[in-house]
C-alpha cells in the first residue's frame, strides 16, 4: 500500500472529517475487532481504549484497499500497539466468546436498555431475555416494554427500500400539514448505506418558531393513521444563547421523538425486507424524528447525518486546530468571540477550513 498524500491535504489525517470514508471497507475483519472491543471497553467504562479502537477503525475503514502486511500500518495514524498487535495475528478478540460481552451485547439490543440497566441486569444474574421477561422483580419502563413487545422486528435490519417509504410516508404527513417545509431522509442511508437500524428524517418549517408545533402535529397525524406503535416525544429545550456543549455524547436540545411504526408490505415496492414479516403484511421499524428551527437546519442536518466517529472528529478538529466549538446547535469561534451562520452544510465546512465531505464520503 502506498501512502500517498493528495493535494490539498494529508490522506491520512488523524481527523475523520479530513478523510472520505465510503462505504467500502476493505478492512472489514481488522475493523469489527476492533468495534468489538471499543464496545466491550465501553460496557466497562474504559472511555479512552474504547475511543482509541474506535479511531483505529475509522482510520481503515478510509483506506482504498485491504492491508496486506502490518509494515503498512506504520505511515497509519491512530493505530496504537495494541491495534496494531490485532492486525498482526490477524486473530478475532477473544471478548466475542466472553459471557458477560455477550450477555450486555444481548441486554443493550432491546430499544430502552443502555449500558447502565444492562450491567445491572447481569450483576443480579440474569443472562437472557427470558429471564428478564420471567422476572417479577425487574420493572420495565414504557420504552423497554415496547422493545421487547416488538423486539423481532425492530433487531432486524431496516432495508434502503423500507427507508425509502417510510420517508415517502413522513413526507406526505408533513406536507398535508404545511406545504412550506424542508425535509431529508438522514442518518446512515443519508451516507449510503443499504441498511440500518432505524430511520433518521429531519424536517422543519420555514417559519422560524412553527417547528415544534409540526414535529406535535405529525406525530398526532400518524396516530390518527394508525401507523404509530410506540412515541417518545421530547420538547425542545433549546437555548439559543447557549455556546456549543464540549461534549459530543450528550443528546442536542431540538425537539424529537423516537418512535416505532408500523410500515405496511405494500408500502415498499420491494416488499419488506423479512420473509416473516412480508407474509404477516407489515413490520415494526424504529425511525427518529428531529425538528430544529429554520436557521440551524444546517447545523442538525450535518449532525444527524454522522457517521458518530465523524461528528466526533468535526468537533476535536474545530476545537483542536480551529478555536471554535461546534454541536448540532451551532458554530462559535472563539477568537472573534461569535457565533457563525450556516445555510448549508458546505458553510460549516467552509467556515471550518476543511474540504467538503458528501454524505456518502463520511461513513468514517
Ligand atoms: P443513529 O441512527 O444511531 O446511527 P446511524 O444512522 O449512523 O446508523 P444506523 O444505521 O445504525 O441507524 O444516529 C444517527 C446520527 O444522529 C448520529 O450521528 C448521532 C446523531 N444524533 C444526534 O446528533 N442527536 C441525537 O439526539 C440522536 C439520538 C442522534
Ligand atoms: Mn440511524
Ligand atoms: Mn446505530
Ligand atoms: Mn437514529
Amino acid at each position: 500500500l502506498v501512502v500517498g498524500h493528495e493535494p490539498g491535504g494529508p490522506r491520512f489525517s488523524q481527523y475523520a472529517c479530513q478523510r472520505r470514508t465510503t462505504t467500502d471497507n476493505y478492512n472489514v475483519v481488522f475493523t469489527d475487532a476492533f468495534e468489538v472491543l471499543a464496545e466491550c471497553y465501553e460496557f466497562n467504562q474504559m472511555d479512552g481504549r474504547c475511543l482509541a479502537f474506535r479511531r483505529a477503525a475509522s482510520v481503515l475503514k478510509s483506506l482504498p484497499r485491504g492491508l496486506s502486511s502490518l509494515e503498512e500500518t506504520h505511515s497509519l495514524p491512530c493505530l496504537g500497539g495494541h491495534a496494531k498487535a490485532i492486525i498482526g495475528v490477524g486473530s478475532s478478540p477473544k471478548v466475542l466468546s466472553d459471557e458477560r460481552y455477550q450477555t450486555l451485547k444481548l441486554f443493550t439490543s432491546v430499544f430502552g436498555v443502555g449500558p447502565k440497566t444492562a450491567e445491572k441486569w447481569y450483576r443480579s444474574g440474569l443472562r437472557s431475555l427470558d429471564h428478564i421477561l420471567a422476572d417479577q422483580s425487574i420493572q420495565l419502563n414504557h420504552m423497554q416494554q415496547n422493545g421487547f413487545l416488538h423486539y423481532g422486528d425492530i433487531s432486524r435490519a431496516v432495508s434502503k427500500a423500507e427507508a425509502r417509504a417510510l420517508t415517502k410516508a413522513i413526507g406526505e404527513t408533513v406536507q398535508a400539514i404545511t406545504p412550506d417545509a424542508l425535509l431529508a431522509l438522514t442518518g446512515g442511508f443519508r451516507r449510503g448505506k443499504e441498511f440500518g437500524h432505524d430511520v433518521d428524517i429531519i424536517f422543519t418549517t420555514l417559519e422560524l418558531g412553527m417547528e415544534e408545533n409540526l414535529l406535535l402535529a405529525v406525530i398526532k397525524s400518524l396516530e390518527k393513521q394508525g401507523i404509530l406503535l410506540y412515541c417518545d416525544y421530547q420538547a425542545s429545550t433549546f437555548d439559543l444563547t447557549k455556546l456549543p456543549t464540549h461534549s459530543f455524547e450528550a443528546m442536542d436540545h431540538f425537539a424529537k421523538c423516537f418512535l416505532i411504526l408500523r410500515l405496511e408490505a405494500s408500502q415498499v415496492e420491494e416488499g419488506l425486507n423479512s420473509p416473516v414479516e412480508d407474509i404477516r403484511g407489515w413490520r415494526a421499524v424504529r425511525v427518529d424524528l428531529v425538528s430544529p428551527p429554520v436557521d440551524r437546519y444546517a447545523f442538525a442536518l450535518l449532525g444527524w447525518t454522522g457517521s458518530r466517529q465523524f461528528e466526533r472528529d468535526l468537533r476535536r478538529f474545530a476545537r483542536k486546530e480551529r478555536r471554535m466549538l461546534l454541536d448540532n446547535h451551532g458554530l462559535y469561534d472563539k477568537t472573534k468571540e461569535e457565533f457563525l451562520a450556516a445555510g448549508t452544510e458546505k458553510d460549516i465546512f467552509d467556515h471550518l477550513g476543511l474540504e467538503y465531505m458528501e454524505p456518502w464520503q463520511r461513513n468514517a
